[in-house]
């Protein structure tokens, strides 16, 4: 018989790639969504599709992780080997306008997964996955940030997240759990939430290729972000789970870049040269030239008049409603331990991240362009 898996948040990014990972695996997995208006399972739709998947291994419970009863009777009904705690409200800014709800969630909603392992007496049976986050580095005290590098965190996201740290800790010191922190550094890929930076910029970047939108508004340009790839970074948290003994692990590739250098880059992959000039708010990026052979690769012959008709034109500015009241300026993260420890070794460079984000958005953009009527809007009502 296969293992049993419960994954909080299996709707978002990484509970996707997460849930497909394990099922190939042959667990079975169950995951809690929220009810929602609208349907939310876009990302994980394709596995009740996949003749290849046994569609009876992904089984879905309604639930959230402010509701103690909820979850405590969805852990008791399933009785999982693992749970994968990936359920957070996860967007920094916007933990500043709902910092009660964030606590709740990301938090106490932690506290509630553990404390309902315990009162259930599956102790011995259930191991535990949290969630943690570089975000606990904040104002960094170390630079690479590893294992034991002192948290200072930043926001209300990362104070939320720093309990939900140390209460995995305590259960697993007070109670002899098997609870483990993963503390990952920023993942991205083509299912990468659009309010987070990189997919804000993959694909406001397409649309600007294909001509369906003028120019993006961001915020702090020069923050220092090491970003992995998610497909990398799921592999992690299951290794943690399969240890000998439980133990928290730095997650990161440790190498770190400007959101400008991401920018810059990801415009490269599609045969845009831009260049950034100005301060603070007054900085912008102007596409100074156009690799044809390139763009018409990437994006298409057809858009390459319009786009070439551009050069000289600011395309990248800021908008100072996008920074944060305390920014955290510089992530790198010292992966050692989890590279020697968990044989963990991503795969994916910061470049073939940003190909396969860009490929995916330019791809799904361009159905949109076909909507459309070519003319240029301007969208930035993206956090
Ligand atoms: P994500 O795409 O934002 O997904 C978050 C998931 O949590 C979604 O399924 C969401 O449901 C669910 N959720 C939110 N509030 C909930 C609630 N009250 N009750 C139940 N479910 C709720 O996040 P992600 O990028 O996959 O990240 C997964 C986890 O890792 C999060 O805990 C995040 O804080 C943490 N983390 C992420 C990164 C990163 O760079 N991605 C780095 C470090 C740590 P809906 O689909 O309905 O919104
Ligand atoms: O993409 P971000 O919103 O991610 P952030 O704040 O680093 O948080 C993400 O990674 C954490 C791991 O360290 C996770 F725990 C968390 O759940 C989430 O997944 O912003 C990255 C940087 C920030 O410095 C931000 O100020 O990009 C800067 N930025 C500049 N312009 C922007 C924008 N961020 C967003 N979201 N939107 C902008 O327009």
């Amino acid at each position: 018989m296969g293992k049993v898996a419960l994954i909080t948040g299996i709707t978002g990014q990484d509970g996707a790639y997460l849930s497909e990972y394990l099922i190939k695996k042959g667990y079975t997995v169950h995951g809690i969504k929220r009810r929602a208006s609208l349907f939310n399972t876009d990302r994980i739709d394709h596995l009740y599709q996949d003749p290849q998947l046994n569609d009876r291994n992904l089984i879905l419970h309604y639930g959230d992780m402010t509701d103690s009863m909820n979850i405590t009777r969805i852990i008791s009904d399933i009785q999982p080997d693992e749970i994968y705690n990936l359920a957070a409200q996860s967007h920094v800014k916007v933990s500043f306008d709902t910092p009660e709800y964030t606590a709740n969630v990301d938090g106490l909603g932690t506290l509630r997964i553990l404390e309902a392992v315990r009162l259930l007496k599956l102790t011995e049976k259930t191991r535990i996955y949290q969630a943690s986050t570089s975000e606990l580095y904040g104002l960094v005290q170390e630079i690479p940030q590893k294992e034991t590098t002192p948290f200072y965190p930043r926001s209300p996201y990362a104070v939320a997240k720093m309990y939900a740290y140390w209460i995995t800790v305590n259960y697993r010191e007070a109670y002899n759990m098997f609870a483990c922190n993963g503390i990952l550094f920023n993942h991205e890929s083509p299912l990468r939430g659009e309010t987070f930076v990189t997919r804000k910029v993959t694909r406001a970047l397409s649309r600007i290729a294909l001509g369906i939108q003028g120019e993006v508004y961001m915020g702090n340009l020069s923050s220092k972000r090491d970003w992995g790839h998610a497909k990398d970074y799921i592999k992690a948290m299951y290794l943690i789970l399969q240890q000998d003994q439980p133990d928290d692990y730095v997650i990161a590739t440790g190498v770190t870049t400007t959101i400008r250098d991401f920018i810059s880059r990801a415009f490269k992959e599609i045969g845009v040269i831009v260049e950034f000039r100005g301060e603070g708010a007054n900085e912008t990026g102007e596409i100074i030239g156009i690799d044809k052979d390139l763009f018409v690769d990437k994006i298409g012959e057809a858009y390459l008049a319009a786009i070439q008709s551009r050069i000289g034109e600011k395309v990248v500015k800021v908008d100072p409603k996008y920074f944060r009241p305390t920014e955290v300026e510089l992530l790198i993260g010292d992966a050692t331990k989890a590279r020697t420890k968990l044989s963990w070794e991503p795969q994916y460079t910061l470049d073939t991240l940003i190909k396969d984000m860009m490929t995916s958005d330019v791809k799904a953009m361009k159905k949109e362009a076909y909507l459309r009527d070519g003319g240029y809007r301007i969208m930035n009502y993206f956090e």
